[in-house]
Formats: C-alpha cells, structure tokens, sequence
C-alpha cells in the first residue's frame, strides 16, 4: 500500500474550468459522457502528460479535441489514465460506464431505495468519470440528467435548472449549470421519486432563496424540523459572522443509505435520512438537537468549505474543524435564544458539556492509541480513514482556541480576513492561522501564531500540570502551569523520541475563597473573576495579589483547550467547587472528578477481590446537586450523570472493561438507592407538566432529568421504578419518554414486562427505519446481551449489514458501546468477523468499526491478547481493503 505524504504535495499542472458531463441513468449501467476543457499553467511544462483517476469504470470511448484515441494513444493502467495532449488548451471527451446497482460502497453513483444518490467526497468522484479526483481543481459544472421519468421523476444536481423536458420512450431530461467554481468532491446528483417541502427566504440583502428539503413521500411530515433549521442556520450565519446565502435555491435530500451524516455538495446537500427526519412522535429531543447540528454544519461549510475549500485533503480540517466550531456555536445559540441571562449561560454551558464529553469519549483515546495523528495529518494510505474525531472535534477545539485568544470580534475580523484573501480558491490550514494571526498581532503587538500554529502538526493530548503557591504574608496566589506531551501513535515507536515542543495553550483561570465566593483578580491591567493566562513555554507563573486567604483554584474554565489538567486537590476542595464555582463548566467538572475517584476506587476494590464500598460524602455531593433548586433541569440533568464507561477506562490502566462496567453499575446503584426519595421527588417534578411537544432547551432538559431519575430509581431497584418505567413507556406522548420508559425496563430489569415492551415497541414502528434503528441499539447495548443474543438479531428480517444505519445499531452499538458483552473473548471473535463481513461489501463502513479496540496494547493482558488474536484474524483475510488494511496494520505495529 502506497503512502501519501503531505509534504509531497504538487500542485495539478493543468486548468479544468469548464467540465460538461451528459448522464444516462440506469441502476445496472450508467453511461457518463464528460467534456473536460483542460488549460495548460503557464508554469507547467510542455511534455507533461494529463493524468487522470478512475475506478470500477469501464471506458467507452476516450478523445482528445474531438479525435477519438486508440489504446496505444493512452495508458490505463490501475486507477491511472494518462493522456498525452499536444497543445497547450484541449477538450478531452470520455465516455464511461459505471454500474450503480453493484456499488454497494455508497461511493460514487449508487443506488438507495428506488433512487440514486452520489457521495464524492474524498475520492468518490473517479467512480462517476475519469478525472482530476481532488480538490485543488476547481471547475464551472454544466450536467445533462436524462433517466426514465416513471421511475426518475426528479433529476437534481447542483446549482440552477436550466431547462427540462420530456424524450421518447418514456424519459426525460434536466439541465443544471452551477456557476460557482468547484472540486469535483462537491459534485452531487440526485433521481427519483421525491415529496419536497420548502420555504422562500430574503436574505440579507434582499435576494430571495428557495430553501428545500427532500424526502421518501411518506416521510414529508418528518421534514419540518429539518427545513425550520436550515432557515435558521442562514440567518444565524448572517447575523453572526455575516455570510450570505450565494444560491438562489438550496436543496437537501435525505437518503436511506448513507456512510456518514451527511455531505456539503454545492447546493444539493444529501443527508443521511437520520439528520432530516422527526416528528415528536417518532425522534427523541436528542435527535431534533441532532438535526439541527448537522443541517447547520452543512450549511455552512456553503462558506468553509465550498466557497474557500481545500488544497489537498491534508489540510481537511481546514473546513472540518472550522465548520465544526461553528455548528457548535449554532447549536449553542439556539439552545439559549430567547433565555434570560442566567439560564441562557447555563443552555451554553450544557452545550459545552456535551462537546467536551465527546472529545473525551472519543478523542483522547484516538490521541492515545495507533491512529494517533496531528488535525492536519502529516501522511495516510486511506483519506477516508482521516474523517476521525481528531481532525473534527480536536480541530474544533483548535479553531476555539483561535476565538478564545481573538474574542468574538477579532474572530469575526479574522474570518472576513481570511474571505478577503482566499475566497474562490483551495487553500491550507496554514493560510486559515495567517489570517487569524494578522489580527491578533493587530491586538497584540509584538504577539504572534508561531507556537501556537504547533497544535496543526502535534499529535497526543498535553497534560498541563498546575502548581498553586501562596504566601499569606503578601496575600499572593502564584500559579505555575507546566505542559507536557507524551509520544503518540508512531511517535512511541521512534527511538530517541522526538522533541514535542510545548504548545501556545489558553488557560482560564479563576480563585475561589474558602466560602466558595468569586475572588477577583488583577490581570493585565484589569479585575476580573476569570483570567487566561498563555501558557507558551514548557512552565510560567503567574502571580495574583490581594487574595486575602489560601484560594481553591477553578481550572481550565470553559474547557479553554484540549488538555488534561493535573492538579491535586482534595476532596473537600472538589466538593467545594463543585457545589459553587461560578462557571459552569468548571462546576459541573468538579463533580465529574469526584465521581471519577470513586469509580476509581470501586474499580480497584473489584480487582482486589474486596467488596467495593461507595464514600458516603460522595453520596452527600450528589444528594445537594440533587436538591439544588437554583440549577437548570438540563445542566443538573449533566451534574448528576456519573462519567461515561469509555472516559473512565481511559483512566485505568491497565484498561479493565470489565470491571469498568461492574463499577459504574455498582455506583449508580447505590446512588439510587441511597437517595431514592430524591429521584422519586424529581421524577415527579419532571413529571408533571404536560404540554404541547417541543424540543427546546428547558422541556428536553426536564425530560433528560426525568428519565436520569428513572435509570437511578431502577438501579437502585426502587419498589415503585418498575411500574413507573412500564407506565411511562405505554403512556409516552413522544418517543423521548417512550424511550427513555423502555430502556429503563430493557438495561435494569431483565423481566418478562421488558420483553413484552420490547415486542410492542417493534410491533407498533417496524415501518420505520429510524425507530428500528432504536430498537436494535437499545438490545445491542443492554449490559446482559451476550454475542449469541447479537447473532440471534442478525437473523431478524429487519437485520442487514448492507444499510450503514442499520449495522451501525446493532453491530457498532454491541461492539463499541456494550463492554460487558463485547469484552470478551467471543466478542471479539464476532467482531473480526464482523469487519471481514462489511469490508467485503463497504470499506470505509468496515475500516470504522475495525478501530473498535485501537488502544487494545493498554488492556489487562487476558483482553489484550485475544484482541490480538483478533486482529490477526482479520489481518489474516485477503484481499482487505486498503482502508481496513491500514487500521489493522498501524493497530499491530
Ligand atoms: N464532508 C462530509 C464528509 C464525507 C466524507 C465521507 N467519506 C461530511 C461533513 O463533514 O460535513
Ligand atoms: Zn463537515
């Protein structure tokens, strides 16, 4: 397998600005004519021949300035076409045949439900055509749709319908022309029979744009939400970073079968079905908030992405991590639209939480384990395998760091700066950091990037060590901040390691007395309850006068940077300050660290053999969150969730799943049952106040607070929760509290009341793929589902490997999510096999669900080793594909 380095990029020597492509739709063979008017750069040599991809295309014809080539006029070779043109501007025509109903990769042209739909990106587009496949070229489409109108009713693709109009025999023809230039990873098509709903808009200079949302006819009435938020999404850009809507029509069409969530095409995004339908009744407030996010996320890469794109797909959180940090910011601000003050802080703060804890979950082992990598990659083998939570989520992390040292409107500046120069091009991660920079030292004389443009090309998650000194005497609080960061992914195996110089890290920091009060701090010439230090050398101190008693430091406030904090506070002083920092995030932090020592601590009692025993102060933490009536049902609903199963495995070491998952279950047992007249209590609060469904912030946190009383009432196995749960399922007036009744009843009790509500609940939704969807994670992640309860679902007729979403419920849930039942040696058989099964049909689906155990070196050794075993179980199948081929290679280095 070939390895790509980023720094051997060159760039393409040729022009592509006008490509003509003529469709010819047909599930089993679709002929694409393409018209590609290439220019020589004035700077490229004469001799060069046009190299172009492809791949599963069988080539018809191929002609150069209208002279059709014979085979010894070209060379293909692999997914190679190489051209040998004679002058310096030239048309090159190729026609192809590529067999839609055969691709079940979901790359490329393919076929979902009766219709097709197009994924480009990365490397899709060489499916379609032969091609400069990638996406410094950027070209002016003009596309020819013609398929049968019986079954193609609607033929979209990106941009303006020039014209359409019948044919003979039956099918028709639709004419798009796209005027903004673009890689061809933007191209999107769409043909079949589709219900759309949509809504004119007048943007903010007055132009009106048509706004759609396609669907399955039976699934209209599920596209509200999604149509409500694109609306949403183009004014937010508007108002918040004052980016226009460049397209008169903006259309997003759900698909069935989708590899990820869904995708930026100019103009016609296509979504995964799961991010554009819901109806009260059928989606839980989880994925309205979903759907926002993504509807956002796509919509505005239209600006970090689309308008100014990628160099090469090294630089993919360029437009990743941008766009990331600005769906987040989307969905934060419409979490506290119309809140008064307090409770909008605290709708922000719940956002936070939630972002952090997927960065947790599932960036910081990525940062610990074999895949290791820098957000701006520095080689791969498989662009696909590089769409990680590294790249996204730490890539977001990196862009908040940008925001944080540049405030909101040096940010705002340095995006309009970063427009100003780049708009129209494809550009790289380094001319992103050189606009944010000419505004920062506009800020800052004498400041710059240069230490902070490290976190593009440092892998590994830095721990910032905090020494808190102080001198009573002087009333002088000095704070000393030292980084570090380990080797990771291959780092570790270089020998003498290599230098990891330290980082540009904004740190913010606040004091609190020992009543838990504010205390207010000198900085910089100004008095404030928060500070952010810059942290750019291996260690700096700071000092703080007039702080009349020894404080208790509030650290990292706000999740300031994608660091591990190392402070060693006592209990009391986490109790402290997770009863009254006054950042919520800090706050909410302090509990979480409290509740992780005493997970800790269960975990080493269940390995020791002895009876784990629960601290009753802790117990005491919880019970005062519980009853602290100042806290905004969503935020307590986050205080008072103990540490996700994965965050605390990343704490022990060597990592026992096993006894990771026996200590969180006996943890939340005892805390229900201890403080079962609370939950009681709450779960009727909750309770009580039926009103017309909406997803906001204040109904979805009383119900993740009620059905978080619900799961603690049932752990703790109190008298009256299982008639509750039962009564919440059968009664629920949406699928939030349906949901959150039967998984209370499938993961606590293992009853004949759970089995039947299980087969109601399939009863009642088997038409719909969503629901479905539930159904199977929720068995796939009950803690008593064994690996022979997965095979057995795999037989059901709703079961299949071939639809994204639905192995992904069953399959991912059970294998990534399910420690008890994955962990083990016959869940890892399973999951070997698993992987060879779905690389076999859709690599970059496979290549996902093979990095399922990527820190496996770091387990306790029975686990270690069969995972091992596993590995080279699947590494023993040829062929694999090079995207399953380099997750299990880099895992066994
Ligand atoms: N840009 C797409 C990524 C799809 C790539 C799949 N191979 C999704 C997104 O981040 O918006
Ligand atoms: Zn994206």
């Amino acid at each position: 397998p070939t390895t790509i380095s980023r720094l051997d990029y060159q760039p393409y020597p040729y022009l592509l600005p006008n490509v003509e492509l003529e469709f010819d739709l047909d599930a089993a063979a679709t002929k694409v004519s393409a018209r590609l008017h290439f220019q020589r750069k004035p700077d490229a040599a004469a001799d060069l021949p046009l190299v172009l991809d492809g791949s599963e295309l069988e080539l018809v014809s191929v002609a150069i300035d209208g002279q059709a080539l014979r085979a010894d006029q070209y060379e293909l070779s692999g997914e190679t076409l190489r051209l040998f043109p004679r002058s310096a501007a030239f048309v090159v025509e190729i026609t192809s045949l590529c067999k839609p109903a055969e691709n079940s990769s979901l790359m490329g042209l393919y076929v979902s439900g009766a219709s097709l739909f197009t994924q480009c990106e990365a490397e899709g587009f060489r499916r379609i055509t032969w091609f400069p496949d990638r996406p410094d070229v950027m070209s002016r489409y003009r596309v020819t749709l013609r398929a049968d109108k019986s079954r193609y009713p609607l033929l979209l693709s990106n941009g303006n319908l020039l014209q359409s109009r019948d044919l003979d025999d039956g099918r028709h023809e639709a004419v798009w022309e796209d005027p903004h230039p673009k890689p061809c990873y933007l191209f999107a098509l769409v043909a079949g029979g589709f219900a759309c709903r949509e809504q004119t808009i007048r943007t903010r200079s007055g132009r009106e744009a048509l706004l759609q949302v396609y669907s399955d006819p039976e699934s209209r009435d599920k596209t509200e939400w999604a149509l409500e938020s694109l609306a949403r999404a183009v004014r937010w850009d508007e108002q918040r970073f004052g980016l226009e809507l460049d397209l008169d029509r903006f259309m997003v069409v759900a698909a069935r079968d989708f590899n990820m969530g869904a995708m930026e095409n100019k103009g016609l995004n296509i979504f995964n079905s799961a991010y554009v339908l819901a109806d009260a009744e059928s989606a839980t407030d989880a994925s309205f908030r979903a759907i926002e996010a993504v509807i956002g996320h796509e919509y505005f890469h239209n600006w970090t992405g689309n308008r100014v794109t990628c160099r090469d797909w090294f630089q993919l959180s360029l437009k990743e991590g941008l766009t990331v940090f600005r769906d987040q910011e989307f969905s934060a601000d419409m979490l506290a639209a119309d809140l008064p003050e307090a409770e909008a802080r605290s709708a922000r703060a719940v956002k936070r939480i939630d972002d952090v804890t997927t960065l947790r979950i599932a960036q910081f082992p990525e940062d610990a384990g074999p895949m290791a990598h820098p957000i701006r990659p520095e080689s791969y083998q498989e662009i696909g395998n590089f769409y990680t939570a590294t790249v996204y989520e730490k890539g977001a992390e990196v862009i908040r760091m940008q925001h944080t040292l540049l405030g909101e409107a040096g940010f705002r500046a340095g995006l309009e700066e970063y427009f100003r120069r780049h708009d129209g091009s494809a550009v790289t991660c380094d001319d992103f950091v050189a606009a944010m920079e000419s505004v920062y030292a506009r800020q800052h004389p004498g400041k710059n990037f240069e230490v902070f443009r490290r976190w593009y090309s440092q892998a590994g998650t830095p721990r910032v060590q905090v020494k808190m000194d102080y001198d009573q005497a002087l009333g002088r609080c000095t704070i000393t901040l030292s980084q570090h960061c380990e080797p990771a992914g291959i780092e570790k195996l270089q020998v003498p390691p290599a230098a990891k110089p330290p980082l540009h890290i904004p740190f913010a920091l606040g004091l609190l007395g020992r009543e838990g009060q504010a205390l207010s701090l000198q900085h910089e010439g100004q008095a404030r309850d928060t500070v952010l230090l810059d942290l750019t050398a291996a260690s700096q101190s700071w000092s703080f006068d007039g702080i009349p008693e020894r404080p208790v430091p509030s650290l990292l406030r706000n999740f300031s940077a994608p660091v591990i904090v190392e402070y060693p506070y006592s209990d009391a002083e986490l109790t402290l300050l997770a009863g009254h920092d006054t950042d919520p995030f800090a706050r909410w932090e302090a509990g979480q660290e409290l509740a992780m020592r005493q997970l800790l601590a269960l975990v080493a009692a269940i390995q020791a053999g002895q009876p784990p025993r629960v601290d009753p102060g802790f117990v005491q933490v919880w019970h005062a969150l519980l009853d602290d009536k100042t806290l905004s049902p969503a935020y307590q609903a986050r205080a008072l969730t103990l540490p996700a199963e994965k965050i605390l495995l990343e704490r022990t070491s060597p990592m026992d799943p096993q006894a990771v998952a026996h200590a969180r279950a006996e943890l939340r047992g005892v805390l229900g049952a201890e403080l079962g007249s609370s939950w009681l209590r709450i779960y009727q609060e909750c309770a009580d106040e039926p009103q017309e469904y909406h997803p906001d912030a204040l109904q979805a946190g009383r119900r993740a607070l009620q059905n978080l009383a619900l799961s603690y009432l049932m752990a703790g196995a109190h008298p009256q929760a299982p008639k509750l749960a039962l009564d919440q399922y059968y009664e629920a007036a949406n699928m939030t509290d349906r949901m959150g009744g039967l998984s209370a009843l499938v993961n606590f009790s293992d009853t004949p009341a759970a089995t039947q509500a299980l087969g109601h609940f399939y009863e009642q939704w088997q038409q719909d793929p969503l629901v479905v969807d539930r159904w199977f994670t929720l068995q796939a992640t009950a803690p008593t589902t064994s690996v022979e309860a997965v095979r057995a679902l795999m037989l059901h007729p709703a079961f299949t490997l071939r639809n994204p979403n639905r192995a992904r419920s069953l399959i991912f849930q059970f294998c990534m999510n399910n420690l008890q039942g994955a962990h083990t040696p016959e869940g890892y058989q399973f999951w070997a096999e698993q992987v060879v099964a779905l690389d076999r049909i859709n690599p970059e689906i496979a290549a996902r669900l093979a990095r399922a155990f990527d820190n496996w070196a770091r387990y306790v050794p029975a686990n270690r080793d069969a995972i091992r075993q596993a590995l080279e179980t699947i590494q023993s199948h040829s062929p694999l594909s090079r995207n399953v081929s380099e997750i299990i290679t880099k895992a066994l280095k």
